[in-house]
């Protein structure tokens, strides 16, 4: 607790985190038939732990806009959506076609315990699955029709071609001629920040924010994404892969162009805190009713070391 009697940001990640996780257990109906490897396979993935940041940036969205917890429950079906819509991307992009990787999130990627062709559909089921789960926000907890029809809209936007899949076909279509800082920021900014910038709009639109609000929460999730996917960069070069699940210096291995790649790993250093600075302006520009864990989680991104 803090000195208002607050649960400290911690403690406040550990919570949500723990409501994300229950209810992604429960998340696919007790009644559906699924094939058994099937589901195991998506629950590999999905309940390997994991940050849950995208989640709990839904979660803290919705909280801020009222300044109330009781939107909590509401907004979880949205905040699972955009962990599965996560957790597809990662299973496929370690797939051999894509990054091969062979660890993530402590253990085995899918495709090294379930095989190619299981793990392809584990990320697809994933992601179908993901739309069915912001129906639910309406169909079960009382969001109005017309936002879960938005933020069906806003995921299929920020997930699809125009976000992280265009981002990650930049990313491939560029992997030996990148050149320029601004191909490698088009990049980071839709693979990793269409979906933080998705998490916060959509946790607003669940708590009835304005037009403008969600303007400077794109603002902010675009800087803050960015920030993170720097600080990403940074640790495959400097940080510890007993905390991060994962080896490092893979970016090196593989020839990726990375941030300090470009500007050395000082000026990627000053690029993030001027990015979280940035963010941070905009969060205070949408007055919100509460936005000091929003303000936490933005400094919380770039200290991690994990
Ligand atoms: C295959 C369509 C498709 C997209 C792949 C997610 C992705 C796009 C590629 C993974 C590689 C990468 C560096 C992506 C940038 C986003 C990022 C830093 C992902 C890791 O997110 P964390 O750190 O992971 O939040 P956890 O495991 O904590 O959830």
């Amino acid at each position: 607790m803090n000195e208002l009697g607050m649960p400290g940001l911690q403690e406040y990640i550990r919570e949500r985190a723990s409501q994300v996780e229950a209810e992604l257990r429960r998340v696919m109906p007790d009644e559906w038939s699924v094939p058994a490897t099937l589901s195991e396979a998506m629950n590999y993935s999905l309940l390997a732990g994991g940050k849950r940041l995208r989640p709990i940036f839904v979660l803290a969205a919705a909280e801020a806009v009222e300044g109330a917890i009781d939107l909590v429950p509401a907004a979880l079906p949205v905040a699972c959506a955009i962990e599965m819509i996560h957790t597809y991307s990662l299973i496929h992009d370690d797939l051999p076609a894509m990054d091969d990787d062979d660890y993530r999130r402590g253990r085995l990627t899918n495709h090294k315990v379930y095989g190619e062709a299981m793990a392809i559909l584990a990320g697809d089921g994933l992601l179908t699955h993901a739309f069915y789960s912001v129906v639910q926000a309406a169909r079960r907890h009382g969001v109005p029709a017309d936002r879960a029809l938005a933020i069906v809209e806003e995921l299929s936007a920020f997930a699809g071609p125009k976000g992280m899949v265009g981002g990650q076909a930049a990313d491939m279509l560029g992997e030996q001629g990148l050149t320029k800082l601004e191909e490698l920021e088009y990049i980071h900014l839709r693979k990793t920040s269409d979906l933080i910038v998705f998490s916060l709009r959509a946790g607003a639109i669940v708590g009835g924010a304005s037009p403008k609000q969600l303007e400077e929460l794109e603002t902010f999730g675009r800087c803050i994404g960015l920030a993170f996917q720097i600080q990403d960069d940074v640790l495959d070069l400097i940080g510890d892969a007993a905390k991060l699940g994962k080896p490092v210096k893979s970016d090196e291995k593989q020839l990726k162009v990375t941030y300090p790649y470009f500007i050395g790993l000082d000026a990627s250093k000053r690029r993030i805190a001027e990015l979280t600075e940035q963010g941070k302006a905009a969060l205070e520009a949408a007055e919100l009713a509460n936005p000091l864990r929003l303000q936490q989680l933005a400094d919380f991104l770039v200290e991690r070391e994990f």
